[in-house]
């Protein structure tokens, strides 16, 4: 049966639209800040979530993917700024009709990965997301409604590159020589993938919106292993689709949901600023690693989007105070009054001390409030 179409009318009155207004370009009294990877092992209380459930258990449950996801709202309770549902890029290749197991300490396993174009075969033709990814949109749906407005909820997806990249990897790869020689051995095979891959990941983000997303965003985790003219013949293009027919397709179920906020993150790509960012590629706001300087990335976007991020996150292994001035340094490159929204450069990793975010995240409301005011 289809998966009902819900809008803001559905859902408990939103009491902190800071990111949303920052997304539009608006001004804003403080910065935003919601940090990647917010929901994960680095809490002990997710920790304890996991020792009684498998990965994908819980991806799969809506209540206990609502559960871990308001876990790190209900700690920083007035510190956050959006919170983004507990899911991993990983659900749609599975979609797609492969395998992928998560392994204690190593991390996402496909026991089949795709070898070469024949494999292509395997791969389904027709992916209908709200029967085989109905389970995240009924987490969004529940997930929205529990956050009783505390602030807005992300959907997100994998990259088409990236997708790509895991499904012929098998896993995590320090080279991607596997993925990388589909793109000189295959390049129209290579495409075709891309193209199945970008299709699935556009419908299930207009899924996502109609379940109750507020926010999107699309992370091409390996984008930096790709050489500038790679990037620009096989993830480009496929990232530029996106929020084109994202929002094409929104505009015709209900015009006020095509509005949503969309977020690339290209991590290690510094030669696809300019890309990127350009008129014709519609994405509002780029999240930035930190190897990026923020000065450099405003200069080389124009102003025409918003920039998000981009602290190393082993910043947080550093004392309190050297985070505090880290964090006015900054902030006062990125500027504090519009266009920019706070987050690290990458997601938190597993041995981060909870209060060390805590200290990142006070830093940001009390720094970004004093060079407001
Ligand atoms: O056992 C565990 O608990 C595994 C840890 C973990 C978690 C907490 C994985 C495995 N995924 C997640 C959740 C997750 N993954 C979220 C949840 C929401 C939040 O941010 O709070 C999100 C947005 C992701 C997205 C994701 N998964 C990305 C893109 C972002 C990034 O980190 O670059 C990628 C590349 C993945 C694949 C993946 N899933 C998990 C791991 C350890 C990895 C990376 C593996 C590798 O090294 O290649």
């Amino acid at each position: 049966k289809p998966y009902p179409v819900y809008t803001d009318q559905d859902f408990p009155p939103l009491k902190n639209d800071l990111i949303l207004r920052v997304a539009r370009g608006e001004s804003v009294e403080r910065v935003p800040v919601w940090i990647m990877r917010q929901a994960g092992r680095y809490l002990p209380e997710f920790r304890e979530v996991r020792a009684q459930h498998d990965f994908f258990t819980i991806c799969r449950n809506p209540s206990l993917a609502c559960l871990v996801t308001l876990q790190p709202i209900d700690r920083y309770a007035g510190l956050l700024d959006a919170s983004i549902i507990f899911s991993d890029i990983l659900v749609v290749p599975q979609a797609m009709g492969l395998e992928v197991q998560m392994l204690e300490k190593k991390g996402p396993h496909f026991p089949d990965p795709l070898v070469d174009p024949t494999h292509l075969a395997r791969l389904k033709t027709k992916v209908d997301i709200e029967t085989d990814l109905r389970y995240v949109l009924e987490a969004i749906t529940l997930t929205r409604q529990k956050l009783d407005g505390r602030v807005p909820l992300f959907g997100f997806v994998g990259a088409p590159w990236t997708l790509m990249a895991y499904m012929i990897e098998g896993g995590g790869s320090k080279t991607l020589s596997k993925a990388k020689a589909w793109l000189v051995k295959w390049p129209e095979e290579s495409k075709d993938l891309l193209q199945r891959i970008t299709d699935v990941v556009v419908d299930f983000l207009v899924a996502q919106v109609k379940a109750g997303a507020q926010l999107l965003q699309v992370f091409d985790s390996w984008a930096g292993e790709l050489s500038p003219s790679h990037f620009a013949t096989f993830s480009l293009p496929y990232l530029k689709q996106i929020p084109l027919r994202v929002r094409a397709a929104l505009r015709d179920v209900n015009p006020d949901l095509a509005s949503t906020p969309m977020v690339v993150f290209a991590r290690g790509a510094h030669y696809a600023l300019e890309s990127l960012s350009s008129p014709n590629i519609e994405y509002d706001i780029m999240s930035l690693d930190w190897t990026i300087d923020p000065v450099d990335a405003r200069r080389r976007t124009g102003g025409r989007v918003t920039l998000q991020g981009n602290a190393d996150p082993s910043l947080l292994y550093a004392p309190k105070e050297t985070i505090k001035q880290e964090v006015a340094t900054m902030l006062e490159k990125f500027g504090t009054k519009e266009r920019y929204i706070a987050n690290l450069g990458h997601g938190m990793y597993p041995d981060h001390d909870p209060e060390h975010l805590r200290a990142y995240l006070e830093a940001i409301r009390d720094e970004s409030i004093k060079l407001n005011s």
